[in-house]
C-alpha cells in the first residue's frame, strides 16, 4: 500500500486566527453568495446561492417542505432520491409551484371578529388571501379554518379535516398533506406551506397568517433570476435508474441534480454524468461525489460534473468508516480537494465548486470549512432538527427530539447509494437511526448561524467567501488547547458544565 503520512484531520482540530478588523468590516457588509455550479473564467455560474448551505439528500431531511423553507432563505435542498420517481417528481413540483415573491404577514384575529372585520383587514392591508366559509361565517368563529385561498369550503369538510389532524395529537409532530402538527409556541397545527390559520389547544382560532405580494426584490430568496420567480430546487439521483428518473425530474422543472453516493470515485458516476450531459446538450446541471482526494476530484471534474461533493464517513449518522474502513478526516479531505480544484481552474479556466458534505457539528465548523476551500456545505443533522424537516418530533426523556436516520440505515434502505454493482439489496448497514435535539424553526436557527459566520469573518477582516478561502489563517490546535477553548476552571452557574 501507499502510506500517506499526513494525519487525517477533522474540523475541531483547527481554529481561525483573527485578522485586522477594519471599520468597514461589519456583518452587513459580509457577502455570503457563492457559486453552486461550474463556470468559465470571466463568466458567471448558472446558479448562485445566496447563502452557502444545501440540505442533505436524505429521507429524514430534504422533502418539499424543507426545500421551500431553505430556498426562501437563500439556500437549496436536494430532494431525496431514495423514493419512487413519482414521489420525488411530486416533491419537486411542489417546490416549483410555490410562488416565490410572497411574504407572510400576521393578522391577529380573535373568535369575536366578524366577516366584515376580516374583509376590511384584507382591503386595508392588500393581503392576497383570506378564508371564508360557504355560509359566510367569519373565519374568526370557525374551529380550525384550513382554507388558504379565496374560495369557500363547507363547514363539514373543515370539521373533518380538523378532526383528522387532531387525532394524531400526542405531543408529536405529524406531517400529513403538508400540515404540520406543532406543539411549539402553544399552537396545535399550522399549514406548513402557507402558515395560514393557527388555532390554540382548544381549537380556537388564534391568528391568521396571510401572504402578501413582495413589493421589492431586495433580499429576495434564492430563486432563478431567468423572470419565472420560482424557488430553486435540486434532486438526488442514483447511478441505476437515471434513464427514467432524470427525464421525469427535468420535466418537473428541477434546477440541478446530484448523484448521491457514499463513494463517488466510480465509472458508474462517469456514465451517469455522460448520459445527462449528452441527452440535454450540456444544459442540465449535475453534481457528483463523494470523493476525498485530488484523484477523485479530477476524475469527476473531467467527467463533466458541475460541482463535486467531498466527504466519506464524516456524517453524524455514518458508520462507513467502522464498517468498511474507508474514508478520510473531513478537514484533510477538503483541503486536498480544494487545492486540486484551484489548480484545475488555473489549467483549464473552469471553476468547479466543491461542497463539503457532512460532519458539521458546531456553527464555527462552517466558517472553517469555507476557509479550507469549500464553496458551499451540505448538512443533514443541522437541518433535521428543525420544524420544517419531514420527520416526527417526539418527547424523549423529557426533551423534544426529531428523528434522523442515515440513508445507509435499514430504515432508509437506500441501497443504490452504497451500490457496488452487485444485487439490489443492502448487505450491511452503513448508517444509524437516531434522534437529534429539536431546535425550532429553520429561519431562527439559520439567522443565528449566519450571524456567527459573519461575525467570525469580520474578526478576520474578511467580507466574502472568496477572501475567506484565500486570506484566512488557520491553526492546528492541541487537545489541551481545546479544553482551554471552553469554560474551564470555574463552576458554571446553570450547572450544565
Ligand atoms: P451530517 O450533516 O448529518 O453530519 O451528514 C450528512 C451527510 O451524511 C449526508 O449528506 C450524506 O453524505 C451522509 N450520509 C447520509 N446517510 C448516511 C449513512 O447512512 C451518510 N451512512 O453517511
Amino acid at each position: 500500500a501507499n502510506i500517506i503520512n499526513e494525519i487525517s484531520r477533522t474540523f475541531s482540530e483547527y481554529l481561525i486566527l483573527p485578522g485586522l478588523t477594519r471599520k468597514s468590516n461589519t456583518p452587513d457588509a459580509v457577502n455570503l453568495k457563492t457559486p453552486l455550479v461550474k463556470y468559465k473564467k470571466g463568466e458567471v455560474p448558472k446558479i448562485t446561492l445566496n447563502i452557502p448551505f444545501v440540505s442533505a439528500i436524505m429521507q429524514s431531511v430534504s422533502d418539499n417542505g424543507l426545500a421551500i423553507a431553505l430556498a426562501k432563505e437563500g439556500g437549496l435542498s436536494f430532494i431525496f432520491g431514495s423514493q419512487s420517481i413519482e414521489g420525488q417528481v411530486k416533491m419537486v413540483m411542489e417546490v416549483k409551484k410555490y410562488k416565490a415573491g410572497f411574504v407572510e404577514s400576521r393578522a391577529n384575529l380573535t373568535p369575536e371578529h366578524t366577516l366584515e372585520d376580516v374583509l376590511a383587514l384584507k382591503k386595508e392591508t392588500s393581503f392576497s388571501t383570506v378564508g371564508v366559509t360557504d355560509d359566510g361565517t367569519s373565519c374568526g368563529k370557525l374551529l380550525g379554518l384550513i382554507t388558504s385561498r379565496d374560495y369557500r369550503v363547507s363547514k363539514e369538510s373543515l370539521t373533518k379535516k380538523v378532526k383528522d389532524f387532531m387525532t394524531p395529537l400526542s405531543n408529536l409532530i405529524t406531517a400529513k398533506d403538508g400540515i404540520t402538527l406543532n406543539e411549539a409556541n402553544d399552537t396545535i397545527w399550522e399549514h406548513k406551506l402557507n402558515n395560514l390559520p393557527i388555532v390554540d389547544k382548544n381549537g380556537k382560532l388564534k391568528y391568521f397568517v396571510f401572504r402578501k405580494d413582495y413589493d421589492s426584490h431586495k433580499d429576495h430568496p434564492n430563486e432563478l433570476s431567468d423572470a419565472k420567480k420560482r424557488l430553486v430546487v435540486g434532486a438526488g439521483i442514483n447511478t441505476r435508474d437515471y434513464e427514467e428518473r432524470v427525464p421525469a425530474l427535468v420535466e418537473a422543472g428541477v434546477d440541478v441534480l446530484c448523484i448521491d453516493s457514499s463513494d463517488g470515485f466510480s465509472e458508474w458516476q462517469k456514465d451517469t454524468i455522460s448520459y445527462v450531459k449528452e441527452k440535454y446538450d450540456g444544459n442540465v446541471l449535475i453534481g457528483a461525489g463523494n470523493v476525498v482526494d485530488r484523484e477523485g476530484f479530477l476524475y469527476l471534474a473531467k467527467a463533466g460534473a458541475d460541482f463535486v461533493k467531498v466527504g466519506v464517513g464524516g456524517g453524524s449518522i455514518c458508520i462507513t468508516r467502522e464498517q468498511k474502513g474507508i474514508g478520510r478526516g473531513q478537514a484533510t479531505a477538503l483541503i486536498d480537494v480544494a487545492k486540486a480544484r484551484d489548480e484545475y481552474f488555473i489549467e483549464s479556466g473552469e471553476y468547479i465548486p466543491i461542497c463539503s458534505d457532512g460532519g458539521i457539528v458546531q456553527d464555527y465548523h462552517i466558517t472553517l470549512a469555507l476557509a479550507m476551500g469549500a464553496d458551499f456545505l451540505m448538512m443533514g443533522r443541522y437541518f433535521a432538527r428543525f420544524d420544517e424537516s419531514p420527520t416526527r418530533k417526539l418527547l424523549v426523556g423529557g426533551n423534544y427530539v426529531k428523528e434522523y436516520w442515515g440513508e445507509g440505515s435499514n430504515r432508509a434502505r437506500n441501497w443504490q447509494r452504497y451500490d457496488m454493482g452487485g444485487k439490489d439489496n443492502l448487505k450491511f448497514e452503513e448508517g444509524v437511526d437516531s434522534y437529534v435535539p429539536y431546535a425550532g424553526k429553520l429561519k431562527d436557527n439559520l439567522d443565528q448561524t449566519i450571524g456567527k459566520t459573519k461575525s467570525t469573518m469580520c474578526s478576520c477582516g474578511i467580507s466574502s467567501i472568496k477572501e475567506l478561502q484565500s486570506d484566512a489563517k488557520l491553526t492546528l490546535v492541541s487537545s489541551t488547547s481545546i479544553i482551554e477553548g471552553g469554560a474551564h476552571d470555574v463552576i458554571v452557574k446553570d450547572g450544565k458544565n
